[in-house]
């Protein structure tokens, strides 16, 4: 017999009456003696499909159904107003292309999120895990997210670059970087493409973007920290002031928001609760210096006059909403010393960086700024840091010894960035499979007890 081709779940209404074949997974069985009930679920929907005891053949194989099993149906679909879908497949065949043993090792749609041990269960069977009606919402709603900010990069005039991930030399602190053998020789992880992304500029390809993963071998242990997370990281030619970079990450991230409420923003709404909200008018600006200032008015203690706790980041996350009804801010003029030596320094106060961290709802999502493109500040600003310019920083520099133009840009923590916009605890459960210091796909001690035995 020729194989129908496969209906998805979500296209039933336009079969009524039909012989139709579908594909997925088993979701809940109902027996009830003479008849059993199959819910049967794909990316597209779900349906009530019914085996009953006349059709011997089809009868045997539905009693050897488990949950989760996957099936290969065909049947014809009826209306059914009395079921939640709206839809009934009376099954003529049913094939079990494979099947799920029990129980399961996590409950699929698991309530305890802030419970670690529990996250951590659910992580350890994470494709089980990642068929929940909340993650499959969560990887779709990426996938508008990336495709979004390419789109918005390529309609703005940028190349995509694939900067190399294994590289010779540490772009930011030279504390947490992955150190891996090369051959004979010592090599790094990318810590974030910073050298290569400033590369494109110096080749003339005035604006570049690049989406990949990035290390960080810091040990962490924090709901917004990975040692492997994607960085979406665009880099500019030809501006006047970082706040040119500003302007630019913000429409990105409007459009990028527009495209997601657009496609998803009534499922996340059902699922999350969530009103995706896309922001009006400009971000605001807030320096260092005045944020410092009103988390002491709010009573909130500052132990660095430099940075900001994840505490005070919190509170300013509150108080900008509350003054400004936006949910981002724009925090700028951080001293030099606490920024990247590539940083540009601010030409009337050099103490300060021509940067800025973005944050969303009180966590910081990017780092951005003017880069030093004169080679002669950008060697003083090395030394000043006591980086040798002959060592690890040679290659980097020799881009700015042959004209480079100006520059600035900017990195997203894109994991951030979802869990923010989803209303998620932890950064784990929006990184499709995360690395931690105590993970690598499994937990690291649950590795090592397995492999003792
Ligand atoms: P920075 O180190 O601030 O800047 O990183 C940029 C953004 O990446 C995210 N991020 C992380 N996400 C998950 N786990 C981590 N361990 C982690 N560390 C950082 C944050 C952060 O804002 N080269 C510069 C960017 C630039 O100037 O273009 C850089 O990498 O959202």
């Amino acid at each position: 017999m020729e194989l129908l081709e496969r209906t998805h779940i979500g296209e039933l209404a336009q079969h009524i009456g039909q012989v139709i074949r579908i594909r997925g997974r088993v979701d809940t069985i109902r027996d009830q003696g003479k008849i059993i009930f199959i819910m049967v679920r794909d990316r597209s929907g779900i349906v009530q499909t019914v085996a009953w005891f006349g059709d011997e053949e089809v009868f045997k194989t539905a009693k050897t159904l488990t949950a989760e099993s996957v099936i290969d149906i065909t049947g014809e679909v009826k209306e059914a107003k009395q079921v939640a879908c709206g839809y009934e497949i009376g099954i003529k065949t049913l094939n079990i292309d494979s099947l799920a043993q029990t129980p399961l090792p996590i409950a699929i749609e698991a309530e305890h999120t802030d419970n670690v041990t529990a996250l951590d269960k659910r992580l350890d069977s994470r494709w089980i895990d990642l068929r929940s009606k909340k993650n499959q919402l969560m990887m779709d709603v990426a996938t508008t997210m990336g495709a979004s900010f390419r789109q918005y990069c390529v309609d703005n005039g940028c190349v995509e670059i694939n900067a190399p991930r294994v590289i010779s030399a540490a772009s930011e602190s030279g504390a947490n970087v992955f150190e891996v053998k090369y051959f004979d020789r010592k090599a790094y992880l990318a810590q974030s493409p910073q050298f290569h992304k400033q590369m494109g500029i110096a080749s003339d390809l005035e604006r570049v973007f690049n989406m990949g993963p990035v290390f960080r071998a810091e040990k962490s242990f924090t709901t917004r920290h990975l040692t492997e997370y994607t960085s979406f990281d665009v880099e500019l030619g030809y501006i006047d002031s970082f706040k040119d970079v500003c302007k630019y990450e913000q429409e990105m991230i409007k459009t990028m928001l527009t495209n997601v409420k657009a496609k998803y923003g009534d499922k996340v709404k059902e699922v999350f609760g969530i009103d995706i909200k896309v922001p009006e008018g400009d971000f605001p600006y807030l320096t260092v210096a005045e944020a410092k200032e009103k988390l002491a008015q709010a009573g909130i203690e500052s132990k660095d006059t430099g940075d900001f706790s994840p505490e005070e980041e919190r509170a300013m996350g509150e108080i900008m909403e509350k003054e400004t009804g936006c949910e981002f801010v724009f925090v700028i003029d951080y001293p030099h010393a606490r920024r990247a030596f590539y940083h540009m320094k601010n030409a009337e106060n050099p103490k300060l960086a021509l940067g800025y961290d973005l944050f969303w709802k009180g966590i910081e999502i990017t780092t951005g700024a003017q880069r030093e493109h004169r080679l002669e500040e950008l060697k003083k600003n090395a030394t000043e840091r006591g980086m040798e310019l002959d060592g690890q920083l040679k290659d980097y520099l020799e881009y700015f010894e042959y004209g480079c133009p100006p520059h600035g840009g900017f990195a997203i923590g894109t994991e951030r960035v979802l869990m923010k916009m989803l209303g998620f605890g932890s950064i784990l459960e929006t990184t499709y499979l995360p690395n931690t210091p105590n993970r690598l796909g499994k937990l690291l001690s649950k590795i090592a007890v397995e492999k003792k035995k």
